[in-house]
């Protein structure tokens, strides 16, 4: 399997995932102002949509959608239980995941778009910690999103919490999500994935 990314970005999500599954995978990088890979290929040509993260299997199929991959890698190894298989926890866990995708990643993109408008930043800003209260109110009664066992929603949750101090916002807003945070930086997998992106904290 090969992971396009670019460092930092919700590609690590995936990228953390493939090390929680001990999936065998390669990383290609992708330069965020050119569109082309390490290799000089056009990304364009490899994913259509032009962001990241890809992920393309073994066979050749193009996998995209960060919430889709997530899946995916979990269905690799159904045995590290990266995901709950079934019944209400399955559908808990793709809530959150939804819920990360749609209001937390999704509100952060407009605040990194140089065309956006000054006067949207503080308005967005806010309306992003309001998303973030949320997972706050949560994480106050549970250790995890799911409870108490680490999921890749949790992954998900700490790849977008990296992008706070970009927005003049702090994760130490948030104690609960600061606890959180903490957390799942100290894994292996994560403190792996941080590392081979060149990503120091
Ligand atoms: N819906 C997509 C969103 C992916 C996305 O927002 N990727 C960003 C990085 S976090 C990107 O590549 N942005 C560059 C662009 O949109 O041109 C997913 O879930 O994978």
């Amino acid at each position: 399997m090969k992971l396009y990314y670019m460092p930092g970005a919700c590609s690590l999500a995936p990228h953390i995932a493939l090390r929680e599954a001990g999936q065998p995978f390669s990383l290609v990088e992708v330069d965020y102002q050119t569109r082309r890979t390490a290799a000089d290929q056009d990304y364009l040509e490899i994913n259509p949509k032009g962001y990241v993260p890809a992920l393309v299997l073994e066979d050749g199929e193009l996998l995209t959608e960060v919430p889709v991959i997530l899946q995916f890698v979990d269905g690799q190894a159904p045995d590290a239980g990266l995901l709950p298989a079934s019944g209400m926890p399955r559908l808990r866990a793709l809530e959150w995941l939804n819920f990360t995708a749609t209001e937390i990643h999704k509100s952060f993109s407009p605040l990194f778009r140089p065309t956006t408008p000054t006067a949207f930043l503080k308005p967005g800003r806010e309306h992003l910690s309001r998303r973030l209260a949320v997972i706050e109110h949560h994480l106050n009664e549970h250790r995890y999103l799911l409870g108490s066992d680490f999921s890749l929603a949790d992954a998900y949750l700490f790849t977008v919490c990296r992008w706070l101090g970009d927005q003049d916002l702090s994760v130490a807003n948030w104690p609960a999500l600061q606890r959180h945070f903490d957390d799942i930086r100290s894994r292996p997998a994560v403190r792996d994935a941080l590392a081979r992106e060149g990503l120091t904290e």
